[in-house]
C-alpha cells in the first residue's frame, strides 16, 4: 500500500532507518525546517526528535518522514501546493500539533503507527479520502475542516478537549465512543444528512451542532455551558439523561423538521432557553421536570400548546409568541407572571404571551421581546410594539440578576 508511491531510494532509506534509528536528536532552535526529501532523510537516525518539524512549501511529490518514532513538538505542513503524499512508517507520537493546512495537491496521508497527537489540525488538505491513520488513541484537540475525508473513525478516544468538524462534505456518519468533552464540540456543514451519535458521552462543556439529520446523546447528563442546535434536519430530538446546564443556554433555532423536543430529566438551566423558528414543532411539552431557569425563556414558533408543569423560578423574562392560538397555555403560564403583572412572581422578568402572530418565526435572536410586559393570553398584543427595546426592558427588570448570575448576558447578545 505504502510502497506504491515511493521512489525506490526512499524505500531503501526508510527500511534501513526503521531498524536503526536509535538516537535522540535535539533540534537546534526548537524547529527543524525541511525543504526537501533529502532534508527529511537527515532525520532517519533520530528515534526521537526533540523539537518541531516544519515542512516548507518547497517540498514536492511524495514525502516520507521515516525513522522518527516520536516528535516532541509540532509537525507542520502548511500552504504547500506541491506535495502529493505524506507518509511515515515509523512515527507513533507527536507531542505538539500535527498541522496540515492548505495543501491543495495532497492525495494521501499514511501514518499507520501514529496513535498519539496532542492537537490535530487538518484544514483544506486537498483530496485524501482516508485519514491514513489506523487508530488515534490519544488526542486532545481535533479540528478537521474543509476536507474530502470519508470517515474519521480512526479517532477513537475516551476523553477529548475539543472536537471541531466542519465543511467535510463526505463525512456522513460520526459515532465516537467519547465520554467527556472538556471544552467544545462543534459540528457544522458536513455531509448531507450526516448522522451523529455520541453513545457514551456523559459530560460536555459546550455543544454546537447544525446540519445533521440524526443526533443522539443517550447518556449525556451535564452540559457545563451551552448547547445550541441550529438548522438541523432531524425530526425529533431528545436529551434523555440531561439534568442540567451549569452555566449556559439551551437553544434550538431553525430546525425545520423537528416535531418533538424532549428533556425528560432536565431540572435546571443555569442560563436561558431559546426555541425559535422550528416550524414543525407544535407542542412544547417536553420539559416535565424543569424547575429553574436562571436566564430568560424565549419561545417563537407554530405552537398550539406550551407547558412547563414544574416550573418554579425563571429569573429572566418569559416571552412566548406563536403563529397559532396559545390562549389556553398563556392563561396557565400567566399565573407565574411577576407580581406587578398580577402573577405569583415565579417568573421574575417580564411576562409576554402572544397568539396568532404571523411573524412569530421571524424573530430568532437571543433578545427577548417587549419590555413593556403585556398581560397576554388573548392575542391582542399582536406584533408587539417595541421589539428592539426588549433587551433594555429585560435588563431593567432583571438587572440584579445580570450582575449576580452573569449568564443572562448570553441570551441578550
Ligand atoms: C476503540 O479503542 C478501544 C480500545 O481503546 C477498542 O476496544 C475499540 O474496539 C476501538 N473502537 C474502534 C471503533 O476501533
Ligand atoms: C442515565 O443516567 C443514569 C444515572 O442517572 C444511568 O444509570 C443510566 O445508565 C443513564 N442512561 C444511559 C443511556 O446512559
Ligand atoms: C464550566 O463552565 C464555567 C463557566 O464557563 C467554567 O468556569 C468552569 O471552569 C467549567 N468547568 C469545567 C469543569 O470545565
Ligand atoms: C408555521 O406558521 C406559518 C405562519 O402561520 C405558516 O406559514 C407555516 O406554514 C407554518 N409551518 C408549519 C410547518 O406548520
Ligand atoms: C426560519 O426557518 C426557515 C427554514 O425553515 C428559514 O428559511 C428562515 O430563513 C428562518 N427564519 C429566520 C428569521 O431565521
Ligand atoms: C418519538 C416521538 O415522540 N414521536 C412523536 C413526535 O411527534 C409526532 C407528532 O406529534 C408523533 O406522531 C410522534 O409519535
Amino acid at each position: 500500500m505504502l510502497v506504491k508511491y515511493l521512489a525506490p531510494a526512499v524505500v531503501a532509506i526508510g527500511a534501513v532507518s526503521a531498524q536503526t534509528a536509535t538516537s535522540t536528536c535535539t533540534v537546534s532552535g526548537g524547529t527543524t525546517t525541511i525543504n526537501s526529501q533529502a532534508d527529511a532523510t537527515g532525520l532517519a537516525n533520530c528515534k526521537t526528535v526533540k523539537g518541531s518539524v516544519v515542512v516548507t512549501k518547497d517540498v514536492a511529490g511524495d514525502f516520507q518522514l521515516s525513522g522518527p518514532q516520536s516528535i516532541t513538538g509540532d509537525l507542520k505542513i502548511e500552504d504547500n501546493s506541491k506535495v502529493n503524499s505524506i507518509g511515515s512508517d515509523t512515527l507513533e507520537s507527536i507531542g505538539g500539533e500535527f498541522k496540515i493546512t492548505k495543501t491543495t495537491q495532497l492525495n494521501s496521508i499514511s501514518m499507520p503507527k501514529l496513535t498519539k497527537v496532542n492537537k490535530l489540525t487538518w484544514q483544506s488538505i486537498g483530496n485524501p479520502a482516508e485519514m491514513g491513520i489506523s487508530q488515534l488513541n490519544e488526542v486532545s484537540e481535533v479540528t478537521i475542516s474543509d476536507t474530502k475525508l470519508r470517515s474519521i473513525d480512526a479517532i477513537n478516544v475516551t476523553n477529548i478537549d475539543s472536537m471541531n468538524l466542519d465543511n467535510n462534505q463526505f463525512i456522513i456518519k460520526y459515532e465516537p465512543s467519547i465520554k467527556t468533552i472538556k471544552k467544545d464540540l462543534n459540528i457544522h456543514a458536513n455531509g448531507l444528512d450526516m448522522e451523529v451519535s455520541f453513545p457514551n458521552l456523559i459530560w460536555a462543556n459546550l455543544i454546537s451542532i447544525s446540519d445533521v439529520s440524526k443526533l443522539s446523546f443517550p447518556s449525556l447528563e451535564i452540559v457545563n455551558t451551552s448547547a445550541r442546535f441550529d438548522e438541523n434536519k432531524f425530526d425529533s430530538f431528545s436529551f434523555p439523561n440531561l439534568t442540567e446546564t451549569k452555566a449556559g443556554d439551551i437553544s434550538f433555532v431553525g430546525n425545520e423538521n423537528m416535531q418533538n423536543l424532549t428533556f425528560p430529566k432536565l431540572t435546571r438551566v443555569n442560563g436561558g432557553v431559546l426555541i425559535a423558528n422550528n416550524t414543525a414543532l407544535e407542542d412544547i411539552s417536553g420539559f416535565p421536570l424543569l424547575e429553574t431557569v436562571t436566564g430568560a425563556i424565549k419561545l417563537r414558533g407554530n405552537f398550539t400548546e406550551v407547558k412547563f408543569p414544574k416550573l418554579q423560578s425563571v429569573r429572566g423574562a418569559f416571552d412566548l409568541s406563536s403563529t397559532n392560538d396559545v390562549t389556553d397555555s398563556c392563561k396557565t403560564l400567566e399565573k407565574m407572571a411577576p407580581t406587578k403583572q398580577g402573577g405569583n412572581g415565579k417568573i421574575e422578568g417580564t411576562f409576554d404571551c402572544e397568539s396568532n402572530n404571523d411573524e412569530a418565526n421571524e424573530d430568532t435572536s437571543g433578545k427577548t421581546g417587549s419590555g413593556q410586559g403585556t398581560k397576554g393570553g388573548d392575542g391582542s398584543d399582536k406584533g408587539s410594539d417595541d421589539k428592539d427595546s426588549g433587551a433594555a426592558g429585560l435588563s431593567v427588570s432583571t438587572g440584579l440578576f445580570l450582575a449576580a448570575a452573569g449568564v443572562l448576558a448570553q441570551l441578550l447578545l
